[in-house]
This record gives structure tokens, C-alpha cells and sequence, in this order.
């Protein structure tokens, strides 16, 4: 039953969130921001820039969910008419949360195919930086893909997994199928490698380094060994996923016998970010010399 909140159990640890007064147990803001002429300028800003490297980088469910939905009318999205425009396409909505909220809370959400979205633009002083993530990361780099249908239906399923991964304490590794599929995943198509994860898709150099870089590995997603791989959340990644299709990567995960797997997998991680072991199907063997390097530093 995905239409009550759940409680989570003794037991289950969850980040003690200090939550807004303005905001209930479902943590949505009662209405979206009304934003000033200069924030709007900033989402214009981002996405004139995003749109100077994603063609031939970005998968083309990406450039066609960007196009679908209109995504670069002026300014931040509204999100009723947003909801409206995707919702006839997949049904799922886009609702505005005041910051990070708690994981049961986030998969709730997604279970119910409503995706949060942070209810603040960064400032136009800090365009690079952002310590949560805001409109634009989760507009204009998550929004997009749902409106795939394949994708949409994964993106719900994680949800669904996301309560059974708390249970069995191992949110860590769901999450870093998370981090590798929906933040930082590729995809093989016809023409080459594209990105289709939001945080490569809404930054500006990550779209070049992880398609084209010789520094990073890529390797083909296998689901029980990306779940046992550590990842690094504030820098280029080592390593890339990448998939074969949707209706690869959905079934990969809906076929998937999580409570099995979940028994047999250890707490925490087996594989450095940057490992490359004897399963890897490898496309290509990273030089990581940007990791070399010493990385952002
Ligand atoms: N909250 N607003 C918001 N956005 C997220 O992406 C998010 C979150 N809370 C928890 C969370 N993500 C994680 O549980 C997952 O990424 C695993
Ligand atoms: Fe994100």
C-alpha cells in the first residue's frame, strides 16, 4: 500500500532531519517558490550553458523529454502545468520540497510517481556549487527522463525497493545503484555513448569527461556489483555504468530477487570507486589520470 506514508521500524536508522515548521510529515512545501526576475535569469543562464554541450552527449530520451516538455520556455518550470504535461505522458508529477528530505520520505514519493524537487534556485554568484540539491538539478537533470515510459516505471520501482533496502539495512548499496544508474548513468546507442544520469546532465563538464575522457573507466552495469561499489559524491566519478537499454536496466531491477540479494551482500563496500575487477564487461579501461591527478583536490 504506497498511499500512507510509511513508519519506518524500530531499528531502521534514518538521518534525523530537522524538519521545517512550514512543512508536514510528507515534507511538501504547501506552493512553489514565486521567483524573482533574477532567479528566473539564472535558470536561463544554466540552461543556455547546458545546452552549448549536451547535444551528441545527452541520451536522446533526455534531448527528447527536454524538447516534450518544454523545458527551455524562460525561466523556472511551473510546476502545475509541468505535473499537467507529464503527467499525461507517464503520470508522474513533480512536487516541491524545501531541501534534502529523509530516504523513507523520498521513496515514498517515487513509489507514488511524484518526483520532489528542490523549491530553490542557487545564486547566480554560485553557479558551479551547490551543497543541495536545487530547481535546476532536479528539473531540468531528473525531470526530463521521466518522461520515458521505461524509465518512469524504473524510477518507481526504485522507490518501491528503496523501503525494502531499509528494512534489510542496506540503503548504502541501494543507493549506490542509485548514484550509478539515475545520477551518473550512461547509456549505448546507435551513435555511441550518451549520458542519461542528472548529475552529469546538469553540470557543466561532467557531460565531456564522462562520454569522451580517457581518465575514466566505463564499464557495462552489472546491478549486484555496482551495489557492492563505493562511490565519491562531490567529484568526476572514476568509474561509469553503462546500460544497454531501458527495458534492460528496469528489468535488471524489477526481475531481481532483492531480499536474496540483500542476504548476501556484506554492510558497506567490496570495490574502490576506481576498480576495475575480473566480471567487468569493460569498454573502456580508464588511464585515470584525472583521479592521478589528485582529482578537484
Ligand atoms: N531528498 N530532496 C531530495 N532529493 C534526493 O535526491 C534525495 C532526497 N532524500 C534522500 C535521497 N535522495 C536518497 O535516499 C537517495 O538518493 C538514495
Ligand atoms: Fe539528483
Amino acid at each position: 500500500d504506497y498511499t500512507r506514508l510509511p513508519e519506518m521500524g524500530a531499528g531502521v536508522f534514518t538521518a534525523p532531519l530537522q524538519r521545517p515548521a512550514h512543512v508536514g510529515e510528507d515534507w511538501l512545501e504547501p506552493a512553489q517558490r514565486r521567483y524573482s526576475p533574477a532567479e528566473h535569469a539564472v535558470w536561463d543562464t544554466l540552461y543556455a550553458r547546458q545546452l552549448e554541450v549536451l547535444p551528441g552527449r545527452a541520451a536522446s530520451a533526455f534531448m527528447a523529454g527536454l524538447e516534450r516538455l518544454d523545458l527551455g520556455r524562460g525561466g523556472v518550470p511551473d510546476f502545475a502545468r509541468l505535473s499537467e504535461e507529464l503527467g499525461a505522458l507517464t503520470g508522474w508529477s513533480v512536487a516541491p520540497v524545501p531541501m534534502l528530505i529523509p530516504d523513507h520520505v523520498f521513496f515514498w514519493h517515487l513509489a507514488n510517481r511524484r518526483f520532489p524537487a528542490g523549491n530553490f534556485i542557487r545564486g547566480a554568484d554560485s553557479l558551479d556549487y551547490i551543497q543541495e540539491p536545487d530547481v535546476f538539478h532536479d528539473v531540468f537533470g531528473h525531470v526530463p527522463m521521466l518522461a520515458d515510459p521505461t524509465y518512469a516505471d524504473y524510477m518507481q520501482e526504485y522507490g518501491r525497493a528503496g523501503w525494502k533496502a531499509m528494512r534489510h539495512n542496506r540503503l548504502k548499496s541501494l543507493g549506490a545503484l542509485y548514484w550509478y544508474t539515475v545520477e551518473f548513468g550512461l547509456i549505448q546507442e546507435a551513435d555511441g555513448i550518451r549520458a542519461y544520469g542528472a548529475g552529469i546532465l546538469s553540470g557543466p563538464t561532467e557531460a565531456v569527461f564522462a562520454v569522451e575522457a580517457q581518465s575514466p573507466n566505463r564499464i557495462m552495469l552489472n546491478v549486484d556489483r555496482v551495489m557492492r561499489t563505493d562511490y565519491v559524491i562531490d567529484d568526476l566519478q572514476p568509474t561509469y555504468f553503462v546500460i544497454e537499454s531501458f527495458d534492460a536496466l528496469y528489468h535488471d531491477t524489477v526481475d531481481r530477487d532483492f531480499d536474496r540479494l540483500y542476504r548476501s551482500l556484506p554492510p558497506g563496500f567490496t570495490y574502490a570507486n576506481s576498480a576495475v575487477i575480473d566480471v567487468d564487461d569493460v569498454l573502456h579501461r580508464g588511464t585515470q589520470e584525472y583521479l592521478l591527478r589528485g582529482g578537484r583536490g
